[in-house]
């Protein structure tokens, strides 16, 4: 266990960004372990009152106008109010935040051949030949699916969600947002991987909606294990970066599979 549990911390630490947004601490400002000023204070940064003290902020988490950052002197996770300090000048986390689903251009028809992206996933993903709504074969009406995340066989293509593995929201607060209009494209339309774009029931896509597996996981424990493998390859092969709850959970799960 002991030795997951530094495997954890090196994974970890190598999820952190390697241009990691630095928050420039001001003297005498107490570090908190919720983003909450009432909360356990975790430690005090004692800067004088010429030079501040930089530290690491974590992901681009942002809750009660606290962000996240690595203790300096301990190299704890805690939450510092957004005024004791500022953000060094380059990332601003207002630019990071701006999340914008159609910038993410998505359900596109790559080959021109009247089915959208959307529909070339439902066709690949039915366990049986598709119907079609009509002569024209460019939208799916009926197959039979079976959504790994529930379990469920659906066969009305209108109950079904083409669910991003790894969300918008969350690729783009995890490094999508310096993306150039055509990879935000491309990964919003992406097939190469089939595990990237996958037919769900759509209550269970809103579930999950922008969630990480720190917040969700499937329904279904026996794809658990798979989840992670797929979440864990796909931010690896577009260079995402996951928040620290993100990675612990993720990993915890991970390793448990192995
Ligand atoms: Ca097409």
């Amino acid at each position: 266990m002991a030795s997951r549990l530094i495997v954890l911390a090196v994974t970890c630490l190598w999820w952190l960004p390697a241009d990691a947004i630095i928050f420039e601490v001001r003297r005498n400002s107490n570090i908190f372990e919720e983003p909450d000023s009432s909360s356990t204070q975790l430690d005090r940064i004692e800067a004088t009152t010429s030079s501040t003290i930089d530290a690491q902020l974590v992901g681009f988490e942002q809750e009660n106008d606290f962000y996240r950052i690595i203790v300096p002197d301990t190299g704890e996770i805690g939450w510092i109010h957004k005024g004791r300090g500022r953000l060094r000048a380059g990332e601003a986390r207002d630019t990071v935040s701006a999340f914008d689903r159609n910038t993410y251009n998505h359900w596109i028809d790559a080959d021109g051949d009247c089915q959208t992206t959307r529909h070339e996933v439902l066709i690949r993903d039915s366990q049986i030949g598709v119907d079609f709504r009509d002569s024209s074969e460019c939208k799916v009406d009926s197959g039979a699916w079976i959504d790994p995340y529930t379990g469920n066989t659906i066969t009305d293509a209108r109950d079904i969600d083409i669910d991003h593995m790894v969300p918008l929201l969350n690729t783009h607060m995890s490094g999508g947002w310096n993306w150039t209009p055509e990879r935000r494209e491309e990964y919003a339309n992406f097939m190469d991987d089939s595990d990237h774009l996958v037919s769900v029931l759509d209550s269970e896509n809103q579930a999950k909606g922008g969630k990480g597996p720190d917040e969700y996981m499937p329904t279904n424990e026996d794809f658990h294990c798979e989840y992670v493998e797929n979440w864990i390859r796909i931010k690896r092969d577009w260079g995402l970066r996951m928040t620290v709850n993100e990675a612990e959970a993720t990993f915890r799960i991970h390793f448990d599979c192995l």
